[in-house]
C-alpha cells in the first residue's frame, strides 16, 4: 500500500470572502496557505483565483501569477481549476491551461450543483482534454457522478492516454445534485474506474469525514480544503486550510499510509518537468 497523496483545495469559487473571512483570496493569502498546507502534508494544490474584490475570476494574468508564486514558494504540484465558477465561459475555462500549471482539473460531465448547473457537455470535455494533451498539462478527472466515470472511459477510448500517461481521478461526493458521499457509492465508483487509475476522494460539507475514512480504507488518496468544507466540526467553522490538511495527514498516518511528499506525488501522477 502506498502513502497518501493529499490535495488541498483552499478557495473554490462558491464562498464569499465576506461570509468566510478565512478564505485565501489574495496572492499573498494563497502563498501563505500553500506553504502552511505543504508543511502539514499536502502534495498538490487545486487553485481557484479571485480578483481584487475577492470574486472568482479566470483572468489569465492572475492565474499565471498565482501558479508562478506558489511554484516559487513551495514544491507543491500546482493544479489549476478548469471548472472555474458556474458562470464562467467555456473559452475562459480552456484558456486557463495557458497559465503554465503542472495539472488541471477536468470534469467529466454536467451536474446539478445546488441551485445551479455546472455545465460540462461532451464537445467541451473532449476539446479540453485534447488541449491538455497538446499543452502537456496533466488532467485530474473530476467525477461528480457515476455517469462521469462512463464519460471518462469514452474519453480515453477515443483520444488515448493523458499527458504523462497516467490516469488520476478525483471523486467529488456529496454535492447537492451529484453522487452522495457514502461508502456504498464510493465503492461503486471506484469499481468502475479504468484499470491502473489512481484516485482521490473528497466529501462536500458534512460528508467530508465519511468519505475521507472510506477513501483511506479503500486505498484512495484525499482532497480536503475550504472549497469543499467550511465546518471543522459541528458548530465550529474551519479556521484555516492547514487544519484540514493536518487532520487528513493524522488520519493517513493512523491508517499506516502517511502523507506523500510532493516529489512522490509528481512521480505517481507522471507530472512532466516544466520550463520555468
Ligand atoms: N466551482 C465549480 C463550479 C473544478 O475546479 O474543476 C467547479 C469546480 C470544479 O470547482
Ligand atoms: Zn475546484
Amino acid at each position: 500500500m502506498t502513502g497518501t497523496l493529499i490535495t488541498v483545495a483552499p478557495t473554490g469559487a462558491e464562498s464569499a470572502k465576506a461570509d468566510v473571512p478565512a478564505l485565501p483570496c489574495t496572492l499573498d493569502e494563497l502563498v501563505t496557505t500553500a506553504k502552511a498546507c505543504e508543511a502539514a502534508g499536502a502534495a498538490v494544490i487545486h487553485l481557484h483565483i479571485r480578483d481584487d474584490d475577492a470574486r472568482p475570476t479566470l483572468d489569465l494574468g492572475r492565474a499565471a501569477a498565482a501558479v508562478t508564486a506558489v511554484r516559487e514558494a513551495t514544491d507543491l504540484v500546482v493544479q489549476v481549476s478548469s471548472g472555474g465558477a458556474v458562470t464562467d465561459t467555456y473559452d475562459a475555462r480552456q484558456a486557463v491551461l495557458d497559465s503554465n500549471p503542472d495539472a488541471a482539473s477536468l470534469t467529466c460531465g454536467t451536474v446539478n450543483f445546488g441551485d445551479d448547473v455546472f455545465m460540462n457537455p461532451w464537445p467541451f470535455i473532449k476539446d479540453l482534454y485534447q488541449l491538455t494533451i497538446q499543452r502537456q498539462v496533466v488532467p485530474e478527472f473530476e467525477l461528480f457522478d457515476l455517469g462521469h466515470v462512463a464519460t471518462l472511459h469514452r474519453l480515453l477510448d477515443q483520444f488515448g492516454p493523458p499527458a504523462g500517461g497516467h490516469v488520476h481521478c478525483d471523486l467529488v461526493m456529496g454535492v447537492p445534485g451529484g453522487m452522495p458521499g457514502d461508502v456504498a457509492t464510493l465503492a461503486a465508483a471506484v469499481a468502475a474506474l479504468p484499470d491502473g487509475a489512481s484516485w482521490s476522494a473528497t466529501g462536500i460539507g458534512r460528508t467530508t469525514l465519511p468519505v475521507m475514512l472510506g477513501a483511506l480504507g479503500a486505498g484512495g488518496h484525499l482532497r480536503v480544503g475550504m472549497e469543499d468544507t467550511l465546518t471543522f466540526s459541528r458548530g465550529r467553522p474551519v479556521a484555516r486550510n492547514a487544519e484540514l490538511v493536518e487532520r487528513a495527514a493524522d488520519l493517513a498516518r493512523l491508517a499506516q499510509r502517511p502523507p506523500m511528499p510532493p516529489a512522490e506525488a509528481r512521480a505517481l501522477l507522471s507530472i512532466p518537468a516544466r520550463p520555468a
